[in-house]
Protein backbone atom coordinates (compact mmCIF):
# COMPACT_ATOMS: atom_id res chain seq x y z
CA UNK A 1 0.00 0.00 0.00
CA UNK A 2 1.23 3.26 -0.35
CA UNK A 3 1.89 6.06 1.75
CA UNK A 4 -0.80 8.61 2.00
CA UNK A 5 0.95 10.66 4.41
CA UNK A 6 3.21 12.68 1.94
CA UNK A 7 1.75 15.85 -0.33
CA UNK A 8 2.55 14.41 -2.95
CA UNK A 9 -0.08 12.71 -5.32
CA UNK A 10 0.30 9.82 -5.92
CA UNK A 11 -2.20 6.97 -6.59
CA UNK A 12 -3.11 4.38 -4.28
CA UNK A 13 -4.15 0.76 -6.43
CA UNK A 14 -6.31 -1.59 -4.42
CA UNK A 15 -8.36 -4.11 -5.23
CA UNK A 16 -11.57 -3.08 -3.54
CA UNK A 17 -12.16 0.26 -1.77
CA UNK A 18 -14.92 0.54 1.00
CA UNK A 19 -16.24 4.12 1.45
CA UNK A 20 -17.23 4.11 5.29
CA UNK A 21 -15.93 2.23 8.23
CA UNK A 22 -19.54 1.80 10.19
CA UNK A 23 -21.14 -1.32 10.90
CA UNK A 24 -21.19 -1.85 7.01
CA UNK A 25 -17.87 -1.11 6.08
CA UNK A 26 -16.68 -3.02 8.81
CA UNK A 27 -18.75 -6.40 7.60
CA UNK A 28 -17.52 -6.14 4.53
CA UNK A 29 -13.64 -5.96 5.53
CA UNK A 30 -14.38 -8.27 7.72
CA UNK A 31 -15.88 -10.87 5.26
CA UNK A 32 -12.92 -9.90 2.29
CA UNK A 33 -10.53 -11.23 5.22
CA UNK A 34 -12.20 -14.38 5.75
CA UNK A 35 -12.84 -14.71 1.92
CA UNK A 36 -8.67 -14.23 1.95
CA UNK A 37 -9.06 -10.81 0.07
CA UNK A 38 -6.84 -8.62 1.62
CA UNK A 39 -6.04 -6.40 -1.10
CA UNK A 40 -8.89 -3.53 0.44
CA UNK A 41 -8.87 -0.12 2.03
CA UNK A 42 -11.19 1.15 3.88
CA UNK A 43 -11.58 5.37 3.08
CA UNK A 44 -12.81 7.06 6.07
CA UNK A 45 -13.99 11.04 5.79
CA UNK A 46 -13.65 11.02 9.58
CA UNK A 47 -11.15 10.44 11.86
CA UNK A 48 -12.49 7.41 13.80
CA UNK A 49 -14.35 4.45 13.25
CA UNK A 50 -18.36 3.76 13.73
CA UNK A 51 -20.42 5.58 11.39
CA UNK A 52 -23.85 6.21 13.03
CA UNK A 53 -22.55 4.96 16.61
CA UNK A 54 -19.66 7.60 15.85
CA UNK A 55 -21.87 10.95 14.98
CA UNK A 56 -25.27 10.06 17.58
CA UNK A 57 -23.59 9.99 20.78
CA UNK A 58 -26.35 12.90 22.34
CA UNK A 59 -27.73 12.19 25.91
CA UNK A 60 -29.50 8.94 26.19
CA UNK A 61 -28.32 7.70 22.32
CA UNK A 62 -29.34 4.03 22.01
CA UNK A 63 -30.58 1.32 19.76
CA UNK A 64 -33.93 0.85 19.09
CA UNK A 65 -33.22 -2.66 17.34
CA UNK A 66 -32.85 -5.36 20.38
CA UNK A 67 -28.96 -5.82 20.99
CA UNK A 68 -28.80 -9.60 19.72
CA UNK A 69 -29.60 -8.57 16.58
CA UNK A 70 -27.98 -5.48 16.11
CA UNK A 71 -24.88 -7.09 15.81
CA UNK A 72 -22.92 -8.93 13.17
CA UNK A 73 -24.01 -13.03 13.18
CA UNK A 74 -20.35 -14.01 12.44
CA UNK A 75 -18.97 -11.90 15.09
CA UNK A 76 -21.27 -12.59 18.19
CA UNK A 77 -21.03 -10.48 21.56
CA UNK A 78 -22.55 -12.93 24.57
CA UNK A 79 -22.61 -10.06 27.22
CA UNK A 80 -24.75 -7.46 25.99
CA UNK A 81 -25.51 -5.84 29.14
CA UNK A 82 -29.15 -4.62 28.41
CA UNK A 83 -32.04 -6.06 25.96
CA UNK A 84 -31.78 -2.74 24.15
CA UNK A 85 -27.99 -1.59 24.08
CA UNK A 86 -26.67 1.95 24.76
CA UNK A 87 -24.79 4.26 22.60
CA UNK A 88 -21.27 3.43 23.95
CA UNK A 89 -21.79 -0.26 24.22
CA UNK A 90 -22.52 -0.78 21.17
CA UNK A 91 -19.48 1.92 19.90
CA UNK A 92 -17.11 -0.48 22.27
CA UNK A 93 -18.87 -3.44 20.51
CA UNK A 94 -17.13 -1.83 16.81
CA UNK A 95 -14.35 -1.00 18.87
CA UNK A 96 -13.96 -4.94 19.25
CA UNK A 97 -14.81 -5.58 15.29
CA UNK A 98 -11.58 -3.55 14.44
CA UNK A 99 -9.21 -4.74 16.97
CA UNK A 100 -10.22 -8.87 17.00
CA UNK A 101 -9.94 -8.58 13.22
CA UNK A 102 -7.12 -6.69 13.09
CA UNK A 103 -8.89 -4.23 11.11
CA UNK A 104 -7.29 -1.29 11.73
CA UNK A 105 -3.94 -1.93 9.28
CA UNK A 106 -7.08 -1.16 6.71
CA UNK A 107 -8.54 2.02 7.49
CA UNK A 108 -7.10 5.47 6.23
CA UNK A 109 -9.17 8.22 8.52
CA UNK A 110 -9.50 11.94 7.22
CA UNK A 111 -9.91 10.75 3.73
CA UNK A 112 -13.36 11.51 2.47
CA UNK A 113 -14.07 10.95 -1.04
CA UNK A 114 -15.34 13.30 -3.41
CA UNK A 115 -16.16 11.62 -7.16
CA UNK A 116 -15.20 8.33 -8.46
CA UNK A 117 -15.34 7.84 -12.02
CA UNK A 118 -15.56 4.00 -13.66
CA UNK A 119 -12.50 3.58 -16.23
CA UNK A 120 -14.37 1.55 -19.08
CA UNK A 121 -11.04 1.11 -20.50
CA UNK A 122 -9.65 -0.78 -17.58
CA UNK A 123 -12.28 -1.72 -15.76
CA UNK A 124 -11.69 -0.04 -12.58
CA UNK A 125 -12.82 3.15 -10.71
CA UNK A 126 -10.86 5.98 -10.22
CA UNK A 127 -11.64 7.72 -6.86
CA UNK A 128 -10.76 11.29 -5.94
CA UNK A 129 -10.03 12.44 -2.06
CA UNK A 130 -11.35 15.99 -1.00
CA UNK A 131 -7.48 16.25 -0.43
CA UNK A 132 -6.12 15.46 -3.94
CA UNK A 133 -5.10 11.84 -3.07
CA UNK A 134 -6.13 9.47 -6.01
CA UNK A 135 -7.60 5.58 -5.35
CA UNK A 136 -7.34 3.19 -8.39
CA UNK A 137 -9.76 0.26 -7.42
CA UNK A 138 -11.08 -2.80 -8.69
CA UNK A 139 -14.41 -2.30 -6.75
CA UNK A 140 -15.89 0.37 -4.56
CA UNK A 141 -18.38 -0.88 -2.04
CA UNK A 142 -20.35 2.22 -0.44
CA UNK A 143 -20.83 1.53 2.97
CA UNK A 144 -21.81 5.33 4.30
CA UNK A 145 -25.15 4.72 5.29
CA UNK A 146 -28.21 6.64 5.08
CA UNK A 147 -28.53 8.53 7.72
CA UNK A 148 -25.67 10.94 8.12
CA UNK A 149 -26.38 14.12 6.40
CA UNK A 150 -28.19 16.31 9.09
CA UNK A 151 -31.60 17.85 7.99
CA UNK A 152 -31.54 21.66 9.17
CA UNK A 153 -34.98 23.66 9.12
CA UNK A 154 -34.31 26.89 7.18
CA UNK A 155 -35.80 29.18 10.13
CA UNK A 156 -36.33 32.53 9.48
CA UNK A 157 -33.97 34.57 11.76
CA UNK A 158 -31.53 32.24 12.86
CA UNK A 159 -28.38 33.99 12.01
CA UNK A 160 -29.96 36.83 14.60
CA UNK A 161 -30.07 33.78 17.33
CA UNK A 162 -27.22 34.43 20.05
CA UNK A 163 -27.42 31.56 21.72
CA UNK A 164 -26.25 27.96 21.35
CA UNK A 165 -27.32 25.50 18.13
CA UNK A 166 -26.29 22.38 17.38
CA UNK A 167 -27.94 19.17 15.73
CA UNK A 168 -28.59 15.80 17.80
CA UNK A 169 -25.83 14.02 15.44
CA UNK A 170 -22.93 16.41 16.47
CA UNK A 171 -24.23 17.24 20.22
CA UNK A 172 -22.08 19.78 21.84
CA UNK A 173 -21.26 17.68 24.90
CA UNK A 174 -19.22 21.01 25.90
CA UNK A 175 -21.89 23.06 26.03
CA UNK A 176 -23.62 22.58 29.73
CA UNK A 177 -27.20 22.39 29.54
CA UNK A 178 -28.03 22.87 32.88
CA UNK A 179 -30.17 25.44 33.98
CA UNK A 180 -30.80 26.83 30.59
CA UNK A 181 -33.77 27.38 28.11
CA UNK A 182 -33.38 24.88 25.62
CA UNK A 183 -35.66 24.62 22.29
CA UNK A 184 -35.67 21.45 20.93
CA UNK A 185 -37.16 20.81 17.32
CA UNK A 186 -38.45 17.56 16.15
CA UNK A 187 -39.72 14.04 17.68
CA UNK A 188 -38.43 11.72 16.28
CA UNK A 189 -35.77 8.55 17.18
CA UNK A 190 -33.12 10.81 18.38
CA UNK A 191 -35.63 13.58 19.96
CA UNK A 192 -37.39 11.18 21.99
CA UNK A 193 -34.14 9.56 23.24
CA UNK A 194 -32.32 13.14 24.37
CA UNK A 195 -35.49 15.10 25.66
CA UNK A 196 -36.05 12.37 28.74
CA UNK A 197 -32.59 12.65 29.62
CA UNK A 198 -31.95 16.81 29.34
CA UNK A 199 -35.14 17.59 30.62
CA UNK A 200 -34.33 17.11 34.70
CA UNK A 201 -31.10 19.47 34.20
CA UNK A 202 -32.64 22.59 32.18
CA UNK A 203 -34.75 25.54 33.69
CA UNK A 204 -37.02 25.33 31.28
CA UNK A 205 -37.61 22.97 27.78
CA UNK A 206 -40.21 23.76 24.60
CA UNK A 207 -40.31 20.33 22.82
CA UNK A 208 -41.42 21.62 19.17
CA UNK A 209 -43.59 19.08 17.35
CA UNK A 210 -44.57 18.90 14.33
CA UNK A 211 -46.25 15.75 13.99
CA UNK A 212 -46.79 13.17 16.83
CA UNK A 213 -44.80 9.56 16.84
CA UNK A 214 -45.82 6.34 17.98
CA UNK A 215 -44.45 5.28 20.75
CA UNK A 216 -44.40 2.18 21.91
CA UNK A 217 -42.64 0.63 25.93
CA UNK A 218 -39.26 -0.80 25.73
CA UNK A 219 -37.89 -3.73 27.30
CA UNK A 220 -35.35 -2.02 29.90
CA UNK A 221 -34.17 -5.33 31.42
CA UNK A 222 -30.80 -6.29 31.94
CA UNK A 223 -29.00 -9.48 31.08
CA UNK A 224 -27.93 -11.16 34.51
CA UNK A 225 -25.26 -12.78 34.84
CA UNK A 226 -26.47 -16.37 34.67
CA UNK A 227 -27.79 -15.22 31.04
CA UNK A 228 -24.59 -13.91 30.30
CA UNK A 229 -22.59 -17.08 30.92
CA UNK A 230 -25.39 -19.32 28.96
CA UNK A 231 -24.73 -17.25 26.24
CA UNK A 232 -20.71 -17.33 26.44
CA UNK A 233 -20.88 -20.85 27.34
CA UNK A 234 -23.53 -22.50 25.17
CA UNK A 235 -23.37 -21.47 21.47
CA UNK A 236 -27.34 -23.15 20.76
CA UNK A 237 -28.64 -21.44 23.68
CA UNK A 238 -27.67 -17.66 22.26
CA UNK A 239 -28.67 -18.72 18.48
CA UNK A 240 -32.06 -19.50 20.21
CA UNK A 241 -32.02 -16.36 21.80
CA UNK A 242 -31.28 -14.40 18.83
CA UNK A 243 -33.61 -16.48 16.40
CA UNK A 244 -36.75 -15.81 19.43
CA UNK A 245 -36.06 -11.98 18.62
CA UNK A 246 -35.65 -12.71 15.20
CA UNK A 247 -38.91 -13.90 14.28
CA UNK A 248 -40.60 -12.38 16.72
CA UNK A 249 -39.46 -9.00 14.78
CA UNK A 250 -40.39 -10.75 11.96
CA UNK A 251 -43.87 -11.07 12.94
CA UNK A 252 -44.74 -7.13 12.45
CA UNK A 253 -44.54 -7.18 9.01
CA UNK A 254 -47.95 -8.69 9.39
CA UNK A 255 -49.74 -5.41 10.34
CA UNK A 256 -46.80 -3.68 8.24
CA UNK A 257 -48.93 -5.36 4.73
CA UNK A 258 -52.25 -5.49 6.40
CA UNK A 259 -52.86 -1.97 7.94
CA UNK A 260 -56.25 -3.42 9.16
CA UNK A 261 -54.05 -5.43 11.73
CA UNK A 262 -52.27 -2.52 13.21
CA UNK A 263 -55.23 -0.98 14.86
CA UNK A 264 -54.89 -3.11 17.84
CA UNK A 265 -51.23 -1.71 18.09
CA UNK A 266 -52.87 1.07 17.76
CA UNK A 267 -54.82 1.09 20.76
CA UNK A 268 -52.31 -0.57 22.74
CA UNK A 269 -50.20 2.71 21.97
CA UNK A 270 -53.52 4.98 22.58
CA UNK A 271 -53.78 3.31 26.13
CA UNK A 272 -49.91 3.63 26.59
CA UNK A 273 -50.22 7.42 26.19
CA UNK A 274 -53.34 7.76 28.74
CA UNK A 275 -51.49 5.78 31.37
CA UNK A 276 -48.11 7.67 31.15
CA UNK A 277 -49.49 11.01 30.11
CA UNK A 278 -51.53 13.07 32.80
CA UNK A 279 -53.46 15.58 31.60
CA UNK A 280 -55.72 14.26 28.81
CA UNK A 281 -55.43 17.45 26.41
CA UNK A 282 -51.86 16.93 26.23
CA UNK A 283 -52.03 13.29 26.05
CA UNK A 284 -54.38 14.39 22.92
CA UNK A 285 -51.54 16.52 21.63
CA UNK A 286 -49.31 13.80 21.23
CA UNK A 287 -51.16 11.36 19.70
CA UNK A 288 -50.57 10.91 15.99
CA UNK A 289 -53.52 10.94 13.72
CA UNK A 290 -52.34 8.70 11.36
CA UNK A 291 -51.23 4.95 11.17
CA UNK A 292 -49.20 3.67 13.40
CA UNK A 293 -45.94 2.20 11.52
CA UNK A 294 -46.32 4.70 8.71
CA UNK A 295 -43.19 6.58 10.50
CA UNK A 296 -40.99 4.49 12.32
CA UNK A 297 -42.50 3.22 15.59
CA UNK A 298 -40.28 4.42 18.20
CA UNK A 299 -39.79 2.58 21.63
CA UNK A 300 -39.41 4.25 25.14
CA UNK A 301 -41.07 4.37 28.42
CA UNK A 302 -39.22 7.78 29.34
CA UNK A 303 -40.55 9.79 26.75
CA UNK A 304 -43.97 10.35 27.59
CA UNK A 305 -43.75 10.91 31.63
CA UNK A 306 -41.37 13.90 30.54
CA UNK A 307 -44.24 15.80 29.36
CA UNK A 308 -45.72 15.23 33.25
CA UNK A 309 -42.68 17.68 34.22
CA UNK A 310 -43.49 21.60 34.77
CA UNK A 311 -40.09 22.85 33.14
CA UNK A 312 -41.49 20.58 29.95
CA UNK A 313 -43.71 22.05 27.42
CA UNK A 314 -45.07 20.73 24.72
CA UNK A 315 -45.40 23.33 21.32
CA UNK A 316 -47.13 22.63 18.82
CA UNK A 317 -47.55 25.80 17.05
CA UNK A 318 -45.27 26.39 14.04
CA UNK A 319 -41.96 28.18 14.59
CA UNK A 320 -42.07 31.38 12.44
CA UNK A 321 -38.86 32.77 13.47
CA UNK A 322 -35.91 32.93 15.67
CA UNK A 323 -34.85 36.30 17.19
CA UNK A 324 -31.68 37.05 19.09
CA UNK A 325 -32.08 35.41 22.40
CA UNK A 326 -35.88 33.66 21.41
CA UNK A 327 -37.83 31.70 19.40
CA UNK A 328 -41.20 33.09 17.94
CA UNK A 329 -43.86 30.84 17.30
CA UNK A 330 -46.72 31.57 14.49
CA UNK A 331 -49.33 32.56 17.41
CA UNK A 332 -47.16 35.39 18.36
CA UNK A 333 -45.52 34.11 21.46
CA UNK A 334 -42.00 34.27 22.14
CA UNK A 335 -40.07 31.89 24.25
CA UNK A 336 -36.57 32.96 25.76
CA UNK A 337 -34.15 30.23 24.99
CA UNK A 338 -30.34 30.09 25.29
CA UNK A 339 -29.86 26.65 22.93
CA UNK A 340 -32.03 25.31 19.87
CA UNK A 341 -31.12 21.67 19.32
CA UNK A 342 -32.48 20.63 16.09
CA UNK A 343 -33.24 16.75 16.31
CA UNK A 344 -35.08 16.89 12.91
CA UNK A 345 -33.51 14.19 11.22
CA UNK A 346 -31.47 13.16 8.25
CA UNK A 347 -31.69 14.05 4.47
CA UNK A 348 -31.93 10.71 3.41
CA UNK A 349 -33.09 10.78 -0.70
CA UNK A 350 -29.43 10.05 -2.25
CA UNK A 351 -30.33 12.62 -4.92
CA UNK A 352 -30.06 15.19 -2.40
CA UNK A 353 -27.54 13.94 0.27
CA UNK A 354 -24.77 13.18 -2.53
CA UNK A 355 -25.31 16.89 -4.12
CA UNK A 356 -21.44 17.78 -3.71
CA UNK A 357 -20.38 13.82 -4.29
CA UNK A 358 -19.59 12.87 -8.15
CA UNK A 359 -19.93 9.33 -9.76
CA UNK A 360 -19.78 8.51 -12.95
CA UNK A 361 -20.65 5.21 -14.42
CA UNK A 362 -20.67 3.60 -18.01
CA UNK A 363 -21.08 6.25 -21.04
CA UNK A 364 -20.31 9.16 -17.78
CA UNK A 365 -23.95 8.79 -16.33
CA UNK A 366 -24.32 10.58 -13.43
CA UNK A 367 -25.33 8.14 -10.45
CA UNK A 368 -27.30 11.92 -9.29
CA UNK A 369 -28.90 11.67 -13.39
CA UNK A 370 -29.43 7.84 -13.66
CA UNK A 371 -31.51 8.72 -10.04
CA UNK A 372 -33.65 11.86 -11.42
CA UNK A 373 -36.93 10.04 -10.63
CA UNK A 374 -35.76 8.45 -7.54
CA UNK A 375 -32.98 6.11 -6.26
CA UNK A 376 -33.46 2.42 -7.58
CA UNK A 377 -30.75 -0.18 -7.69
CA UNK A 378 -30.85 -4.18 -7.35
CA UNK A 379 -30.87 -5.88 -4.13
CA UNK A 380 -29.66 -2.07 -2.73
CA UNK A 381 -26.30 -3.32 -3.67
CA UNK A 382 -26.50 -2.69 -7.92
CA UNK A 383 -27.00 0.09 -9.77
CA UNK A 384 -27.51 -0.58 -13.64
CA UNK A 385 -24.44 1.22 -15.63
CA UNK A 386 -22.25 1.40 -12.78
CA UNK A 387 -20.21 -1.79 -13.05
CA UNK A 388 -18.32 -3.09 -10.01
CA UNK A 389 -20.25 -0.23 -7.81
CA UNK A 390 -22.16 -1.87 -4.89
CA UNK A 391 -23.77 -0.29 -2.00
CA UNK A 392 -24.69 -1.07 1.42
CA UNK A 393 -28.14 -0.39 2.50
CA UNK A 394 -28.90 1.11 -0.69
CA UNK A 395 -32.58 1.89 -2.29
CA UNK A 396 -35.59 0.03 -0.42
CA UNK A 397 -33.06 -1.86 1.90
CA UNK A 398 -33.99 -0.63 5.04
CA UNK A 399 -36.03 -1.77 7.66
CA UNK A 400 -38.93 -0.53 9.63
CA UNK A 401 -39.61 -3.86 11.69
CA UNK A 402 -35.86 -5.94 12.24
CA UNK A 403 -32.42 -5.24 12.20
CA UNK A 404 -30.60 -3.79 9.39
CA UNK A 405 -27.48 -5.41 10.09
CA UNK A 406 -29.14 -8.87 9.05
CA UNK A 407 -29.60 -6.71 5.81
CA UNK A 408 -25.87 -5.66 5.82
CA UNK A 409 -24.38 -9.29 5.98
CA UNK A 410 -27.10 -10.72 3.00
CA UNK A 411 -25.50 -8.33 1.08
CA UNK A 412 -21.64 -8.30 1.71
CA UNK A 413 -22.21 -12.29 1.29
CA UNK A 414 -23.95 -10.89 -2.37
CA UNK A 415 -21.00 -8.59 -3.06
CA UNK A 416 -18.61 -11.25 -2.36
CA UNK A 417 -20.57 -13.70 -4.69
CA UNK A 418 -20.34 -11.09 -7.44
CA UNK A 419 -16.61 -10.18 -7.23
CA UNK A 420 -15.91 -13.87 -6.90
CA UNK A 421 -18.08 -14.27 -10.02
CA UNK A 422 -16.12 -11.80 -11.47
CA UNK A 423 -12.50 -13.72 -10.50
CA UNK A 424 -13.63 -17.28 -11.63
CA UNK A 425 -14.94 -15.99 -15.15
CA UNK A 426 -11.56 -14.51 -15.71
CA UNK A 427 -13.48 -11.05 -16.56
CA UNK A 428 -12.29 -7.76 -14.80
CA UNK A 429 -16.29 -5.88 -14.07
CA UNK A 430 -19.77 -7.38 -13.41
CA UNK A 431 -22.81 -4.96 -13.74
CA UNK A 432 -26.65 -5.63 -13.32
CA UNK A 433 -28.30 -5.62 -16.34
CA UNK A 434 -31.49 -2.80 -16.92
CA UNK A 435 -34.48 -5.24 -17.18
CA UNK A 436 -32.99 -6.94 -14.20
CA UNK A 437 -32.89 -3.80 -11.83
CA UNK A 438 -36.26 -2.50 -14.02
CA UNK A 439 -38.23 -5.54 -13.28
CA UNK A 440 -36.89 -5.94 -9.83
CA UNK A 441 -38.44 -2.29 -8.88
CA UNK A 442 -41.48 -2.59 -10.66
CA UNK A 443 -42.20 -5.81 -7.69
CA UNK A 444 -40.98 -4.07 -5.15
CA UNK A 445 -43.21 -0.69 -5.65
CA UNK A 446 -46.05 -3.51 -6.54
CA UNK A 447 -45.08 -4.74 -2.48
CA UNK A 448 -44.82 -1.62 -0.96
CA UNK A 449 -48.85 -0.78 -2.39
CA UNK A 450 -51.09 -1.15 0.56
CA UNK A 451 -48.38 -1.61 3.08
CA UNK A 452 -48.40 0.99 5.95
CA UNK A 453 -45.51 3.04 4.88
CA UNK A 454 -48.17 4.00 1.85
CA UNK A 455 -51.14 4.79 3.87
CA UNK A 456 -50.69 8.94 3.68
CA UNK A 457 -48.02 10.36 6.50
CA UNK A 458 -44.65 11.85 5.21
CA UNK A 459 -42.09 10.17 6.35
CA UNK A 460 -38.09 9.76 5.39
CA UNK A 461 -38.78 6.38 3.46
CA UNK A 462 -40.28 8.94 0.71
CA UNK A 463 -39.17 11.19 -1.57
CA UNK A 464 -41.27 14.22 -2.61
CA UNK A 465 -44.55 13.11 -4.57
CA UNK A 466 -44.91 9.79 -1.87
CA UNK A 467 -42.36 7.19 -3.80
CA UNK A 468 -41.00 5.01 -1.07
CA UNK A 469 -37.12 4.23 -1.88
CA UNK A 470 -36.18 3.78 1.58
CA UNK A 471 -38.10 0.59 2.54
CA UNK A 472 -37.23 -3.40 2.14
CA UNK A 473 -41.03 -3.94 1.56
CA UNK A 474 -41.43 -8.00 2.92
CA UNK A 475 -39.99 -10.37 5.26
CA UNK A 476 -36.03 -9.74 5.72
CA UNK A 477 -35.69 -14.15 5.36
CA UNK A 478 -36.97 -13.47 1.76
CA UNK A 479 -34.31 -10.72 1.19
CA UNK A 480 -31.71 -13.43 2.56
CA UNK A 481 -33.22 -16.17 0.48
CA UNK A 482 -33.50 -14.30 -2.48
CA UNK A 483 -29.71 -12.82 -2.37
CA UNK A 484 -27.81 -16.24 -0.88
CA UNK A 485 -27.19 -17.48 -4.34
CA UNK A 486 -26.28 -14.97 -7.01
CA UNK A 487 -27.65 -15.13 -10.09
CA UNK A 488 -25.23 -15.22 -13.13
CA UNK A 489 -28.17 -14.40 -15.43
CA UNK A 490 -28.83 -11.28 -14.03
CA UNK A 491 -25.10 -9.45 -14.80
CA UNK A 492 -23.43 -8.62 -17.76
CA UNK A 493 -19.26 -9.96 -17.13
CA UNK A 494 -17.03 -7.25 -19.20
CA UNK A 495 -13.12 -7.63 -19.43
CA UNK A 496 -12.16 -10.55 -20.90
CA UNK A 497 -8.17 -10.72 -19.76
CA UNK A 498 -7.35 -10.39 -23.33
CA UNK A 499 -9.82 -7.67 -24.25
CA UNK A 500 -8.55 -5.64 -21.28
CA UNK A 501 -4.91 -5.97 -22.49
CA UNK A 502 -5.55 -5.04 -26.25
CA UNK A 503 -7.42 -1.82 -24.27
CA UNK A 504 -4.01 -0.98 -22.36
CA UNK A 505 -1.84 -1.85 -24.97
CA UNK A 506 -4.43 0.81 -27.51
CA UNK A 507 -4.12 3.42 -25.10
O1 LIG B 1 -35.08 11.84 12.65
P1 LIG B 1 -36.62 11.66 12.22
P2 LIG B 1 -34.31 11.21 13.88
N1 LIG B 1 -39.78 21.77 11.47
O2 LIG B 1 -36.64 11.95 10.76
C1 LIG B 1 -39.12 16.89 12.70
C2 LIG B 1 -32.84 6.22 13.26
N2 LIG B 1 -32.50 6.21 14.64
O3 LIG B 1 -32.94 11.72 13.88
O4 LIG B 1 -42.49 14.07 11.43
C3 LIG B 1 -40.28 21.06 12.48
O5 LIG B 1 -37.19 10.39 12.68
C4 LIG B 1 -39.90 15.77 12.09
O6 LIG B 1 -41.26 16.14 12.02
P3 LIG B 1 -42.25 15.44 10.91
C5 LIG B 1 -34.26 5.76 13.14
O7 LIG B 1 -34.36 4.94 12.02
C6 LIG B 1 -32.16 5.00 15.08
O8 LIG B 1 -35.09 11.36 15.12
O9 LIG B 1 -41.45 15.43 9.62
N3 LIG B 1 -40.03 19.77 12.69
C7 LIG B 1 -39.61 14.65 13.09
O10 LIG B 1 -40.40 14.76 14.22
C8 LIG B 1 -34.96 7.05 12.93
O11 LIG B 1 -36.17 6.88 12.27
C9 LIG B 1 -31.84 4.84 16.34
O12 LIG B 1 -43.41 16.32 10.88
C10 LIG B 1 -39.21 19.17 11.81
C11 LIG B 1 -38.16 14.95 13.47
O13 LIG B 1 -37.93 16.31 13.18
C12 LIG B 1 -33.91 7.81 12.14
O14 LIG B 1 -32.69 7.47 12.75
C13 LIG B 1 -31.86 5.92 17.24
C14 LIG B 1 -38.62 19.86 10.72
C15 LIG B 1 -37.18 14.13 12.68
O15 LIG B 1 -37.34 12.80 13.02
C16 LIG B 1 -34.01 9.30 12.19
O16 LIG B 1 -34.29 9.71 13.52
C17 LIG B 1 -32.19 7.18 16.77
C18 LIG B 1 -38.95 21.21 10.57
N4 LIG B 1 -38.48 21.93 9.55
C19 LIG B 1 -32.50 7.32 15.44
N5 LIG B 1 -37.86 19.00 10.04
C20 LIG B 1 -31.50 3.46 16.70
O17 LIG B 1 -31.78 3.04 17.75
C21 LIG B 1 -37.95 17.82 10.67
N6 LIG B 1 -38.77 17.93 11.74
C22 LIG B 1 -30.87 2.55 15.71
Amino acid sequence: MDDISTNVVKTQTTQVAIIGSGFGGLAMAIRLLQANIHDFIILEKADAVGGTWRENQYPGAACDVQSHMYSLSFAPKTDWSKRYAEAPEIYDYIQDLIHDYDLKKYIQFNQEVVSTQYDEDHFNWHLTLKNGQKVDAQFVVFASGPLHVPQIPNIKGIEKFKGEVFHSSHWNHDYNLNQKNVASIGTGGSAIQYIPEIAPKVENLYVFQRTPAWVIPRDERAYNALDKKLFNRFEWFRKLHRARLYWSNESRVVPIVKPAAMKYMQKAGELFIRYQVKDKALGKKLTPNYVMGCKRILVSNKYFPTFNRKNVELVTDAIQELTENGIITKDGKERKIDCLIYGTGFITDPRIYLKSFECYGENGLELKDAWKDGAESFYGVCTKGFPNLFQLLGPNTVLGHNSVIFMIESQVNYILQLMQMVGKTKTQAIAVKANVQDQFNEDVQKKLEGTVWQSGCVSWYQQDGGKNFSLWPTYTWKFWLQTRKANPADYRLLGTMSQSKKKSKAA
